[in-house]
C-alpha cells in the first residue's frame, strides 16, 4: 500500500477521499489554494500545502505546483477526485513520469474516452449499441450531408472534444445543416482548440442512465448496477437514484453486459462509469464514458455496500478485485439530492457567502457528504455543491418519504440552496411515479401549474434554526 497519498481537490470530495484514506491506514497531503485555508480537508489531513492563489489555473489545475507538493511531502500516489485535473491524461502521464501513481484509469484510457469520436467508433466495434450517425470525426461538409440523408433528421452535431453537453447542436432540418456545423466547429475551435464534429441522430426526450465499472490491473471486470441521473437542468445533475425507475429488469440485465463490453473494449482498471442514453421504447445507446469518481458515486456505493473511492485506491496500488460480479449484490433504493449554494429562484445563481447555520439531517439510512459547517464562508471561485443528501430505503416510495423528512431537517442559512427545488421535485406526480425525462426538471422550473403536484401529499414542514443565545 501507498505511504502516502496527495489528494489534488477540494471540498466534499476531498473529504471523502481522506475518508477512505484513513480507514486504509493511509496518511494524507491536502493541497489547497489561498480561499481555501479554513477548508475542512485542510484540517482533516495529516498534512498540508498552500500550493497558490484562488485561480484554479494558479491551483488546483496547475500541475507543476501539485507534483512539487507531492515531492516535498513524499506521496507517492495523488487522488484527483472529479473536476479539475481527474480527466486530464497529460497530467496523468506526468504522474507516472514523476514516478507518483495516479489513483485513476492509464493515460491511454482516459485519452481514448476523452475523444467522443474515438469513444464513440470504441464501442461500435466493441458491439456497444450507439445511434445511427458517423463512423468517427467528420473530414467536411459533404460528408455530413451524406450521413444526415443516410440517417434522417433530426440530428445532433457533437464535438469530438466536447462532453458533457458542451459543444452540441440539434439541426432538425436539412437547410440549417451548413451553418449548424460551422457554428459547432467554431465553437468547438475556440472552447477545445479541436474542432473536429460527429453527428448522431437526435433521441428526443431520453432518460439518462449509467453504469458504474470497477476493473483491476488484471483485468477482471465488475459492474456495479445504474443510477438514473435524469433529473438534469442545464447539463448540471440535481437528483439521482438507483434502481432507475425507468427500465425494466431485461433492460438492466442487457445494459449491465453492455457496460462490461464497454469497460473491456478499452481494458478499464479503476472505477469508471458508462452513460447511456435509453429511449421511450426502452433501447439504449452509448454516450460516454468517464474516467473519473463521480459525484454521484454514493448512491452505488449505498446499493451495493463496496467503497467505492477505497476500491479505486486498492486497485492502483495492485491489489486484484476482492470479489467477482456474483458476489455483488444490491439492497433496496437510494436517492441523491445535490445541495448546491445557488439560488433555485434566480436561474440557480451561484450564492457563495458565509453559512450562518448549518445543520444537517441524519437518522436511519440518512448519509451526508459535505464540507460545509456554521460559519464557513463559501469561496465564490469553484463549483457550487455544498452537500450530497443520500438516503437509503426498501423501496422507492421507502427513500421518497426518508428523502422529504431528511429534507425538512436540512439547515442551511446564509446562502441560497437548492433544497427547495428539491422539494418541490419531490411533490410533482411525475416525479414519484417514476416518469419522467431529460426535460422534466427544466419544464418543472419554467411552470408554476401545467406540472400536477398531488393534493394527497401533505408538504413537510420546513426545519427552523434555533436561535443562540
Ligand atoms: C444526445 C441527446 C439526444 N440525442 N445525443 C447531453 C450530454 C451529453 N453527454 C450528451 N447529451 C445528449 N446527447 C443524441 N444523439 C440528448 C442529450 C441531452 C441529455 C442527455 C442526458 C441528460 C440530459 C440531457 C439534456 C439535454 C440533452
Amino acid at each position: 500500500m501507498f505511504k502516502k497519498i496527495l489528494i489534488a481537490n477540494r471540498g466534499e470530495i476531498a473529504l471523502r477521499i481522506i475518508r477512505a484514506c484513513r480507514e486504509l491506514g493511509v496518511p494524507t497531503v491536502a493541497i489547497y489554494s489561498e480561499a481555501d485555508r479554513e477548508s475542512l480537508h485542510v484540517r482533516f489531513a495529516d498534512e498540508e500545502v498552500c500550493i497558490g492563489p484562488a485561480a484554479p489555473s494558479q491551483s488546483y489545475l496547475d500541475a507543476r505546483r501539485i507534483i512539487a507538493a507531492a515531492e516535498v511531502t513524499g506521496a507517492e500516489a495523488i487522488h484527483p477526485g472529479y473536476g479539475f485535473l481527474s480527466e486530464n491524461a497529460e497530467f496523468a502521464d506526468i504522474c507516472g513520469a514523476c514516478g507518483l501513481t495516479f489513483i485513476g484509469p492509464t493515460p491511454d484510457t482516459i485519452r481514448r474516452m476523452g475523444d467522443k469520436s474515438e469513444a464513440r467508433r470504441t464501442m461500435k466495434e466493441a458491439g456497444v449499441p450507439i445511434l445511427p450517425g458517423s463512423d468517427g470525426p467528420l473530414p467536411g461538409l459533404r460528408e455530413a450531408i451524406a450521413v444526415a440523408d443516410r440517417i434522417g433528421f433530426p440530428i445532433m452535431i457533437k464535438a469530438s472534444g466536447g462532453g458533457g453537453g458542451r459543444g452540441m447542436r440539434i439541426c432538425r432540418e436539412p437547410g440549417d445543416l451548413e451553418k449548424l456545423i460551422l457554428a459547432a466547429q467554431g465553437e468547438a475551435q475556440a472552447a477545445f482548440g479541436n474542432s473536429e464534429i460527429y453527428i448522431e441522430k437526435y433521441l428526443d426526450r431520453p432518460r439518462h442512465v449509467e453504469f458504474q465499472v470497477l476493473g483491476d490491473s488484471r483485468g477482471d471486470l465488475v459492474h456495479l448496477g445504474e443510477r438514473d441521473c435524469t433529473i438534469q437542468r442545464r447539463h448540471q445533475k440535481l437528483m439521482e437514484e438507483s434502481p432507475s425507475p425507468g427500465i425494466d429488469e431485461p433492460t438492466r440485465r442487457r445494459m449491465g453486459g453492455a457496460a462490461l463490453l464497454a469497460a473491456d473494449a478499452v481494458a478499464y482498471r479503476s472505477a469508471g462509469t458508462v452513460e447511456f442514453l435509453v429511449g421511450a421504447d426502452g433501447q439504449f445507446y452509448f454516450m460516454e464514458m468517464n474516467t473519473r469518481i463521480q459525484v454521484e458515486h454514493p448512491v452505488t456505493e449505498e446499493q451495493t455496500d463496496i467503497d467505492l473511492v477505497k476500491q479505486q485506491i486498492l486497485i492502483a496500488s495492485g491489489e486484484p478485485l476482492g470479489f467477482t460480479q456474483s458476489q455483488v449484490t444490491f439492497s433496496g433504493h437510494t436517492l441523491e439530492a445535490r445541495i448546491n449554494a445557488e439560488d433555485p429562484d434566480h436561474d440557480f445563481r451561484p450564492s457563495p457567502g458565509r453559512i450562518t447555520s448549518f445543520h444537517v439531517p441524519g437518522g436511519h439510512g440518512v448519509r451526508v457528504d459535505t464540507h460545509g459547517y456554521a460559519q464557513y464562508a463559501i469561496p465564490p471561485y469553484y463549483d457550487s455543491l455544498l452537500a450530497k443528501l443520500i438516503v437509503h430505503g426498501k423501496t422507492r416510495d421507502g427513500s421518497l418519504t426518508k428523502m422529504r423528512r431528511a429534507l425538512g431537517e436540512f439547515i442551511v442559512e446564509g446562502v441560497k440552496t437548492t433544497i427547495p427545488f428539491h422539494q418541490r421535485l419531490l411533490d410533482t406526480e411525475e416525479f414519484r411515479s417514476g416518469r419522467f425525462d431529460t426535460t422534466f426538471a427544466e419544464r418543472l422550473l419554467n411552470s408554476r401549474s401545467e406540472i400536477s403536484l398531488p393534493v394527497s401529499v401533505v408538504p413537510a414542514p420546513h426545519a427552523v434554526a434555533p436561535e443562540i443565545i
